[in-house]
């Protein structure tokens, strides 16, 4: 069994080693008090300390052991069928005023957040254990690297938060005395949809999540602490937490980094795993993953440029689709130590997802447990399954992907999945109208939170789900981000997914996407054409590079039209945002919007 105690024989001092954080000591014994759990686990990241979680949740039916010849230390949990995506409708920011959590926030006021949550909560661990997870986002010894201590009764979170974060005695370390750490309190209660919450409380550095156990809503150092909680300690701070992936390329004897953002399950894992075609790989390039979903920035006051760190230790990425040929580093870097989320079984204890392999399985076990086969007019896997894998199992682990110091940023690229209108690449003019590019993003919904699928929303910055405070406090601190840097990244807005009008995909991606990552990088060292467009500076077809690749010219010019008509229609659509913000709209925004209309 774990090291555990009961609040009967409470000892902290014997559990945390040493002299316990008074602060931390107060908080959890008003957890306890609250939630009343039978039996507490304190969460040591130590490796003997995963396996007993793990093999305690094959006894407790959270984890089924998957086959150990094929995939070494791996596991399959299946979630709640009402349970498998982020649930925005019942995330909220909570504060005492409305005006702090913005026009595109779920808001509740403090007070009443607290009180509701309070009666759930309440006795909500009774006969269960509960654990307490410290970890640490960022590696130690960065500037930005912030202490999390979540508290909860899933099996499940405690293994995968492991994998996801730092977990155990460092944490303590870095936290020390101080009081300065993102209390997390999650119950899985009952898992009643009606039941749900996930608030955060930005000015008591709180987060409370009941109802839930999906990874977005439950693993509460991700979305919840290291974007909307971690926002808003940079908007204080004068730092950024950003829904990107950020990559290293080496390319031309350098190194170059770029941070991308792209909406919930539009292929940023791929894109931060990219592995370059043979031409390019001979010439020496090289594709390596810092992160696959949050960078944290800062500029850096030796240079004035801007810096990130991925402060997550793991991934927990989305399955269908992917396969050896898609994302090969991905795949290996599932291959062990990892904790597969509503996927198939198949007869021999392996997993399954459709995409996986081009032929489907004869018999599988789908996602909710019943008997599948192809032709049964079900999906095996869900839609959103995912994989929980930690970093360090990438082959393309960039070699900085730890280091305190993080990586200087060259490039800001922003993305949607749009299968019309939207050109495969351009370059914006400057940062405060890239910044406009990035906040009026429009992307197509996937799977990743529940809702309609395919329906195009705008998603500033791909952070529409993920803002801790007000949009329009966060347009302004991109605006004054750039008044501390010296030589600001470029930005670019690249589209993967359009169509032609027999609906096949004009951009074959993947790999393919380097072409468009050379002249990016091209770009921001001055060495690339461009022209001039409506939208910003985009490449002629001479620019992109084709060799090799089965793209016509023609289709790639298809891939960039720009049709004036067709973007009168996105100004419009775009215009709901704006109208939300109204009175708040940073001037900056109501300037380009009018440069854009002036063009049109
Ligand atoms: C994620 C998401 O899980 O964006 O990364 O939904
Ligand atoms: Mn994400």
């Amino acid at each position: 069994m774990p090291e555990h105690f009961t609040p009967a024989n409470m000892s902290f001092e014997a559990a945390f080693r040493g002299e316990p954080n008074q602060h931390l000591q107060s908080w959890l014994a008003d957890v306890f008090s609250l939630c009343d759990p039978e039996r507490i686990i304190l969460c040591t990241g130590e490796p003997a300390q995963q396996q007993e979680l793990l093999d305690c949740g094959v006894l407790d039916g959270v984890f089924i052991p998957l086959n150990q010849q094929k995939l070494p230390g791996c596991y399959l949990h299946r979630s709640h069928p009402n349970d498998v995506a982020r649930t925005e409708q019942c995330t909220y920011i909570c504060a005492p005023h409305k005006d702090f959590a913005g026009p595109t926030n779920n808001w509740m006021a403090s007070r009443q957040a607290y009180g509701l949550l309070r009666g759930l909560f309440a006795h909500s661990m009774r006969g269960r254990t509960c654990y307490i997870i410290p970890f640490l986002l960022g590696p130690v010894g960065c500037p930005l690297t912030r202490v999390g201590i979540e508290v909860t009764d899933s099996l499940y979170v405690a293994a995968s938060m492991s994998i996801m974060t730092r977990v155990g005695l460092p944490a303590l370390e870095v936290l020390g005395d101080s009081d300065d750490f993102t209390r997390c309190l999650h119950s899985i209660g009952d898992c009643d949809p009606q039941r749900r919450y996930i608030c955060h409380f930005p000015l008591d550095n709180t987060i409370w999540s009941f109802g839930s156990g999906y990874g977005g809503n439950a693993l509460l150092g991700k979305k919840c602490m290291a974007l909307r909680m971690a926002g808003y300690m940079g908007l204080q701070q004068g730092w950024m937490a950003e829904h990107m992936l950020i990559t290293g390329v080496q390319h031309n004897e350098q190194k170059s980094y770029v941070a991308a953002a792209f909406p919930s399950a539009c292929g940023k894992t791929n894109f931060a795993m990219l592995i370059p075609p043979e031409s390019y790989k001979r010439r020496g390039w090289r594709v390596t993953t810092v992160g696959d979903d949050i960078a944290w920035l800062w500029v850096d006051h030796r240079d004035g440029r801007l810096r990130g760190i991925n402060p997550e230790a793991g991934y927990f990425g989305v399955l269908p689709g992917t396969n050896w040929q898609t994302n090969p580093n991905a795949m290996s870097t599932m291959a062990h130590d990892t904790i597969f989320t509503n996927t198939a079984l198949l007869p021999d204890g392996d997993v399954w997802w459709e995409g996986k392999t081009l032929e489907p399985p004869p018999h599988a076990i789908d996602w909710t447990g019943q008997p599948w086969t192809p032709d049964c007019g079900r999906k095996a896997a869900h839609p959103n399954s995912r994989f929980t894998a930690p970093m360090k199992n990438n082959p393309a682990l960039d070699e900085a992907a730890m280091d305190p110091a993080g990586v200087p940023i060259s490039a800001i690229i922003f993305g949607g999945r749009r299968s019309s209108t939207i050109p495969l690449v351009y370059q914006a003019f400057n940062w405060i109208h890239g910044v406009y590019v990035g906040a009026t993003l429009g992307s197509e919904t996937t799977a990743a939170s529940t809702g309609k699928t395919g329906v195009v929303r705008r998603d500033p910055m791909a952070m529409l789900p993920f803002m801790g405070y007000s949009i329009s406090d966060y347009l302004i601190h991109w605006f004054r981000m750039r008044r501390k840097m010296a030589d600001c990244p470029r930005i670019f807005h690249v589209n993967w997914f359009r169509k032609n009008n027999r609906g096949e995909y004009l951009w074959p991606g993947y790999g393919e996407n380097i072409r468009i990552l050379e002249w990016i990088l091209n770009r921001c060292q001055g060495k690339a054409s461009a022209v001039e467009s409506l939208l910003g500076w985009m490449p002629r077809i001479q620019d992109i590079n084709l060799s090799g690749i089965e793209v016509k010219p023609a289709d790639l010019a298809e891939a960039q039209r720009v049709d004036s008509e067709a973007f009168k229609a996105e100004l419009l659509a775009g215009e709901e945002l704006f109208l939300k913000m109204a009175g708040e709209l940073p001037k900056e925004m109501i300037f380009q919007r009018e440069l854009l209309i002036s063009r049109l």
